[in-house]
């Protein structure tokens, strides 16, 4: 087993001069060695605040140089980080570590977050800040100089290694805990069925955040451990993704489809992305619409590639010519079963049923943060249920259909209906609400509420409220339909089914 230090360690030992991260937005850049001088420093740093290997510890960054430190170091030092979205609220982020019992927090300049911090978790909840301290504030930029800790990782495969938050149940976005032995396949995947080999050639696109699995061993890892230059970015601005690919004549990108469409949008051609060798896709379903112009402009390796937080990779394929459809990957066994059924209780070809994927993986999670029930609900009998929908095809191809709950993705971020409809309802004029995904080529699906007013509220008013509420921006709807009355089942579920089939009819 390696650490996905180890990995990164000796990739740093084979190029030490190379180039590792590029941080495209302010040009700065660090080497493999001075990479790992700033880790094993900063390593020691958080250890010298007090925390204890094994302690957990919030990261709330976006992608930069710092946010890859900070989370190599952390994970160097024995300490468990837990990566946590920077677009969420903070009292969504003071929620998670609470429910965490988690004993520091990485932030970056957010003030209301860390005052939001101090008043829930009091002056001795440890904050450390990369950007803007002032008196009195724990500043990264000191904790970097700090000399290296003597003692070498000592991780054990089970041990906790990173969290990871997922939403799909109802309440607060779940943390899995991923294991140290994972780390090896759930960035090898990359070699096995996207193609990549290890060198100094790879110049990897550094678009997906480093706070989802994908960014963080997809990309990030990936890219270190193979010895490439991972050109890192913070915010997602088409022209200038397109005008970084052509310029630096980058050879691999792995994004969402929503990127891809937004790509498209900005005109990207195909003499544009012509040095793309790799080109990889996730997070959401793919519409065909999308895949057809992805299709006719890229030249290189296009894979598709489902997979989840909780065990990685299941299911890819190779130069796709619909969005659904997928072979098991290399690491992965899965199997179709009736909805609730057990893990044995498969459905015939042609039968919509579960996605199942195999526990025996090294890359599979150990469970969900605090919550036994859930983890003894999704992962038992040696598989993970994924809450996907799914049939196997005649030719034992597997299609993906959706979900089988009710959870909404947009732009490769799940969001449960229920979060949103709870905030929606604490609205005055606000009588009944629905909250559904409808399918669209830009964000996936479309987190979209059916509202019943009781006077004359319109859409302004309740987007107004919306962003001053507690709920994240990105979760907010983006259409609004106002109806007499949502339509209930006789146990007074939403039909959101029926609400769908009654939006796209009109
Ligand atoms: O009206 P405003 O100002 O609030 O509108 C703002 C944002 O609120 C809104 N926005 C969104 C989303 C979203 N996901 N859905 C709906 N609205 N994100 C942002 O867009 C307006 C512009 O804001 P921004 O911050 O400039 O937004 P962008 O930078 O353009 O962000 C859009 C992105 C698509 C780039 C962003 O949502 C993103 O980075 N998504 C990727 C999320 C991701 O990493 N997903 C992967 C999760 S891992 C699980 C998985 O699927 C998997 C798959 C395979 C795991 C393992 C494997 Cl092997
Ligand atoms: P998460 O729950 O955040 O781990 O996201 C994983 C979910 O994203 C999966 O259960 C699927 O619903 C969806 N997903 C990920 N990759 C794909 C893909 N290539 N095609 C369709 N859906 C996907
Ligand atoms: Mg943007």
């Amino acid at each position: 087993m390696q650490t996905a230090f180890e990995l990164v360690r000796r990739a740093a030992q084979r190029t030490p001069a190379q180039i590792a991260i590029v941080e495209v937005a302010s040009g700065k850049s660090i080497r493999f060695d001075d990479l790992i001088r700033r880790v094993e420093g900063a390593a020691a740093g958080f250890l010298s605040l007090g925390l204890r290997p094994g302690q957990r510890v919030a990261v709330v960054l976006a992608n930069s140089i710092d946010a890859g430190v900070v989370i190599l170091a952390l994970h160097r030092a024995g300490l468990v980080p837990a990566l946590m979205n920077p677009r969420l609220k903070p009292s969504e982020i003071a929620a998670l570590i609470g429910q965490g019992e988690i004993a520091a927090a990485v932030i970056e300049g957010d003030r209301a977050l860390q005052d939001a911090l101090r008043e829930q978790f009091g002056g001795d909840f440890i904050i450390v800040r990369t950007a803007d301290a002032r008196d009195g504030d724990i500043s990264f930029s000191d904790l970097v100089k700090a000399t290296a800790p003597a003692s070498a990782q000592n991780a054990q495969p089970e041990d906790s290694a990173f969290i990871f938050y997922t939403s799909g149940t109802t309440g607060l976005p779940k943390g899995a805990v991923i294991p140290q032995r994972a780390a090896e396949s759930r960035m090898l995947f990359m070699c096995t069925q996207c193609g990549h080999t290890c060198g100094p050639h790879n110049r990897v696109c550094g678009l997906m955040p480093l706070y989802h699995v994908i960014g963080f061993f997809a990309v990030f890892l990936k890219s270190l451990a193979l010895n490439g230059t991972l050109y890192l970015m913070r915010d997602f601005v088409p022209p200038n993704v397109i005008g970084t690919i052509r310029q630096e004549k980058l050879t691999s990108i792995f994004v969402t489809p929503t990127h891809l469409d937004a790509l498209i949008s900005a005109g990207a051609t195909r003499a544009d992305l012509s040095s793309l060798e790799i080109v990889v896709f996730a997070g959401s379903l793919m519409p065909d619409r999308v895949l057809a112009r992805v299709r006719e402009l890229i030249s290189g390796r296009l894979v598709n590639i489902y997979g989840t937080t909780e065990a990685m990779n299941s299911l890819f394929m190779v130069h796709p010519t619909t969005g659904t459809t997928f072979v098991p990957g290399f690491y992965s066994e899965v199997r179709v079963i009736r909805v609730g059924g057990s893990v044995d209780d498969r459905v015939a070809p042609g039968e919509e049923g579960e996605l199942i994927v195999s526990a025996r993986s090294d890359a599979i999670f150990t469970e969900y943060l605090g919550r036994p029930d859930v983890t003894m609900d999704k992962l038992n009998g040696g598989w993970y249920r994924t809450s996907d929908a799914a049939l196997v095809r005649p030719d034992g191809q597997i299609e993906i259909r959706g979900r089988v709950d009710e959870t909404i993705i947009s732009g490769g971020e799940n969001i449960h209906p229920n979060e949103v409809e709870e905030v929606l309802l604490a609205h005055p004029e606000v009588a009944d609400c629905a909250v559904i995904g409808v399918p669209n080529d830009r964000w996936g699906q479309m987190v979209t509420a059916c509202v019943v007013v009781r006077n004359t509220t319109g859409i302004d008013d309740l987007e107004a409220y919306l962003r001053g509420s507690k709920l994240a921006d990105f979760k907010r709807p983006r259409q609004y339909h106002f109806l007499q009355a949502i339509p209930r089942n006789a146990t007074n579920k939403i039909m959101r089914k029926a609400l769908l089939e009654m939006l796209q009819q009109r």
